[in-house]
């Protein structure tokens, strides 16, 4: 890695709110049978990663039906590339509410209820989807 991408690494890290502590920095050396440099991961619920990425292609027309375990977040995104907006809304039950979602923003929403959750988009209607949470 460049000393730039170290960089944007830590400030990407410090901006987590992820605290990584090197264990020669306060003097004391600890034996943690890890070198330095090694990479912890880090868990889900830190990085903010999503449990499901559903990503819209430019252009998209359809939408997959996802099935997946009650709990799981599922992250809309509208792809970098793409030239126009999406707006997702329940159609029926579920609160799912995406507001606008310009080219590369996305949207979460976490199922705690199991269920069949159908959406559109506002802007393009024929752009259905379906969540079905079990
Ligand atoms: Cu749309």
């Amino acid at each position: 890695m460049s000393p730039t991408g170290r960089r944007r690494a830590a400030i990407t890290a410090a901006a987590l709110g992820v605290v990584v502590i090197a264990p020669s920095a306060c003097g004391v050396e600890v034996d943690s049978g890890w070198p330095a440099t090694t990479e912890v991961p880090v868990p889900a619920e830190v990085t903010g990663e999503p449990d499901h990425l559903l990503e819209i292609p430019p252009g998209a027309s359809e939408l997959p039906t996802l099935t997946v375990p009650v709990g799981t977040s599922v992250t809309w995104l509208n792809d970098p590339d793409s030239e126009e907006d999406h707006w997702f809304v329940s159609d029926g039950p579920g609160d799912i509410e995406s507001a606008t979602l310009q080219p590369g923003n996305s949207y979460s929403h976490r199922f705690d209820e199991p269920g069949t959750f159908e959406y559109f988009c506002r802007i393009h209607p024929e752009l259905r989807g379906t969540v079905v949470v079990e």
